[in-house]
């Protein structure tokens, strides 16, 4: 047997194709250097090429494809925000899932669940009603539940939590749950088979900026002539700001997630406790799926520490007690890129030919297809997509803020 495998593993008349094209050299020049492999890197290579016909792109990851954020996230997809512009914003998002496994003839895992966020105080609950009234507004499924609701759909639930009792809260049905790495390899091979260039372990150390014009970018492999850069680097954004001297008022918080040794399935929805600071979901692989707010220090580094699961445990078995003998199979970090008013940023910056796609903290996986689309088009025609204006960077010296910070799901 192993032997017939291994002639089979030789053999050419059967050869498995590649997922993405390897370039081992980089070309003197490209019509748009996008910087970051992740989700919103590589979905806005994807759209830039399908839908405006632009294919000389070259994208230019540091690490490895995916190995950012988009491969560390928890994988929450909702559009229950809480100003217009967010709301809009995610609902078409959320539009944009619902093809994608069929876009990229890959399955994604996409899984509608419903998502709660659990509200343990009257402010919480006036939080909830909010969000609610907003989210209908603009025809989007959120309501307001007791707790008999809560606990009919997760029977397993302690609605005492330890003392902090759950009087409710806001239900959103559309919420979902997807397999996060399988979005960024679906974007990267539609972008690769349409003639877009992925190099990876290729870091931008520079960018050519004359008379306020992007003109080349420098990279560990070499120099490139390009007019247009698109940035979508989550927790780098501030180093790469730096090198065109722009401000943001990003701040960089590690966010810490883990996950339990797989047991019997359980747990249909998603739920979140902005009080408890924790949330859980459990995946196809029946891992239970956690996690809590972000670490209470601004660092940039990936590394995670023992304070988090013993916190988060803690809490969770507030909420269910029968966990107490599952064990948790790992832990790890990402790079929170956070702006003051929980909104992301992006759009035009005032260098020309440079365009940002950052501040997307603890919120943007759900939103990478919308990015991706908002911001190749806001690429190909020099001109921010109508979906962004609320996201611009220059709402901060205008004082025209987009808070966002009563829908971020985990508390801050
Ligand atoms: P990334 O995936 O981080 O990609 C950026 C890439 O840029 C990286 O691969 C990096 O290596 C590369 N890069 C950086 N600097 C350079 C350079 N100089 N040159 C070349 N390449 C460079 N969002 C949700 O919507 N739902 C959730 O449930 C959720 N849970 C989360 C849980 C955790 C633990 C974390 C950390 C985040 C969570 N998020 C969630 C947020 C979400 O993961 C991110 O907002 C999103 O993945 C950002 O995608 P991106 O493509 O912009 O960035
Ligand atoms: O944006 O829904 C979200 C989320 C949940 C956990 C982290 N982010």
């Amino acid at each position: 047997m192993p032997w017939r495998l291994l002639r089979f593993a030789l053999s050419s008349k059967h050869p498995e194709p590649r997922m993405f094209t390897r370039h081992d050299t980089l070309k003197p020049t490209y019509d748009v250097v996008i910087i970051g492999a992740g989700g919103h890197g590589l979905a806005a290579a994807y759209y830039l090429a399908r839908d405006h016909g632009i294919t000389n792109i070259c994208v230019l990851e540091k690490g490895y494809l995916g190995g950012g954020n988009t491969g560390r996230n928890t994988t929450i997809i909702r559009s229950n925000y809480l100003t217009p512009e967010g709301v809009k914003f995610y609902d078409e998002s959320v539009r944009l899932w619902q093809d994608l496994s069929q876009d990229f003839d890959l399955n994604l895992f996409y899984s509608n669940r419903g998502h709660f966020t659990l509200a343990h105080t009257d402010a919480a609950m006036r939080t909830s009603r909010w969000r609610a009234e907003v989210n209908k507004h603009y025809g989007i499924e959120s309501e307001v539940v007791g707790p008999e609701f809560v606990k009919k759909t997760a029977p397993m639930i302690d609605l005492a939590c330890g003392g902090a009792p759950i009087l409710g809260g806001l239900y959103h049905a559309p919420g979902a749950v997807a397999r996060h790495d399988t979005v960024a390899w679906g974007y990267g091979r539609g972008a690769d088979l349409r003639g877009v260039e992925i190099h990876q372990r290729t870091e931008v150390t520079g960018i050519d900026v004359v008379g306020g014009k992007v003109v080349g970018v420098q990279t560990s492999k070499g120099r490139i002539a390009t007019t247009k850069v698109l940035c979508a680097v989550a927790g780098s954004t501030p180093r790469i700001l730096k090198m065109i001297d722009v401000r943001s008022p990003l701040y960089i918080h590690p966010l810490q997630a883990m996950v339990s040794e797989p047991i019997k399935p359980w747990l249909d929805t998603i739920l979140v406790s902005g009080s408890l600071h924790i949330y859980i979901s459990q995946s196809s692989r029946g891992e239970l799926v956690m996690g809590a707010s972000l670490d209470p220090y601004e660092v940039q580094s990936t590394r995670s520490t023992l304070d988090f699961p013993e916190g988060l445990a803690a809490h969770m078995l507030d909420m269910f007690p029968f966990l107490s003998n599952v064990k948790v199979m790992r832990q790890w970090a990402g790079m929170a890129d956070m702006t003051p008013d929980f909104a992301p940023i992006m759009g035009k910056t005032p260098v020309e030919g440079f365009y940002l796609d950052a501040g997307w903290g603890t919120w943007g996986f759900k939103a990478t297809p919308v990015c991706g689309k908002t911001m190749s088009w806001t690429v190909a025609n020099d001109r921010n997509h109508e979906l962004i204006t609320g996201f611009t960077l220059d709402r901060f010296r205008d004082y025209a803020l987009t808070g966002e910070k009563g829908a971020a799901s985990v508390g801050h």
